[in-house]
C-alpha cells in the first residue's frame, strides 16, 4: 500500500451542530485535510459520554488517541501552518483573541433546562455583557483587514464561528460594528470557508 503516512485518519465526534465543533471543521477546511464529520444523536449521548476520556465533546480521534477540549484540537491542527500565527508573538495575540471570545461562549448557560432562567441570563449576556466586548474587539481590530497581523489566522476564524452563534440569538448584534460585521465576511469569501458554509447541515446553533 502507498498511502501517505504523514495524513493521519481523523474522526471528529459532535453534536449535529456548529457549537464547539465548528472551530475544527473551519480549519479542516481551510487546510483542504480530509475528515469524518461524525454528528450524534441527542439520544444517544447519555451511552457514549462515559465512553469518553472526560464525559464531553468534541473529541477528535486520531492514531487511535481520543483528543479532547475544541481549542486544544483546533491549535494541535494549526501547528506549523500560517492559521496560528507566523510567529510565537503573534501565536500569542491570536491564542488571546481566540481565548476572549470563548470565555464570553462559555458564559451562556448553554445547558439550562428552565426556560425562563436560561432567556433571563442569554438576555443579559447579549444586552448588557456583549456591548464591552465588542467594543474592545472592534478597537483590537481596528482598520485592519484581520485581528492579527496582516493575514488569516484561526482568531479570525472563531470571530466568524462565535459570532455566527451570536446574530442567530441577537440579529441586531453587530448594527453598530461596521467593522466586525466586515471581518465576518472576509472570512466568510475565503473560497475554502464558503464552500464548507454552503456545504454543511443546516442547524441552528
Ligand atoms: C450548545 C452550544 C456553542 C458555542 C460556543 C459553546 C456552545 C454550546 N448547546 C452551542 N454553541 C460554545
Amino acid at each position: 500500500m502507498w498511502e501517505n503516512c504523514t495524513m493521519p485518519n481523523y474522526k471528529l465526534l459532535y453534536f449535529n451542530m456548529r457549537g464547539r465543533a465548528e472551530i475544527i471543521r473551519y480549519i479542516f477546511a481551510y487546510l483542504d485535510i480530509k475528515y469524518e464529520d461524525h454528528r450524534i444523536e441527542q439520544a444517544d449521548w447519555p451511552q457514549i459520554k462515559p465512553t469518553l476520556p472526560f464525559g464531553k465533546i468534541p473529541v477528535l480521534e486520531v492514531e487511535g488517541i481520543t483528543l479532547h477540549q475544541s481549542l486544544a484540537i483546533a491549535r494541535y491542527l494549526t501547528k506549523n501552518t500560517d492559521l496560528a500565527g507566523k510567529t510565537e508573538l503573534e501565536q500569542c495575540q491570536a491564542d488571546a483573541v481566540v481565548d476572549t471570545l470563548d470565555d464570553f461562549m462559555s458564559l451562556f448557560p448553554w445547558a439550562e433546562t428552565n426556560q425562563d432562567r436560561k432567556e433571563h441570563m442569554f438576555n443579559e449576556l447579549l444586552t448588557r455583557q456583549a456591548p464591552r466586548l465588542l467594543k474592545d474587539l472592534d478597537t483590537y481590530l481596528g482598520d485592519k483587514e484581520w485581528f492579527i497581523g496582516n493575514y488569516v489566522t484561526w482568531a479570525d476564524f472563531y470571530w466568524d464561528v462565535c459570532s455566527t452563534t451570536l446574530l442567530v440569538l441577537k440579529p441586531d448584534l453587530l448594527d453598530i460594528y461596521p467593522r466586525l460585521a466586515s471581518l465576518r465576511n472576509r472570512v466568510q469569501d475565503i473560497p475554502a470557508i464558503s464552500a464548507w458554509i454552503l456545504k454543511r447541515p443546516q442547524t441552528k446553533l
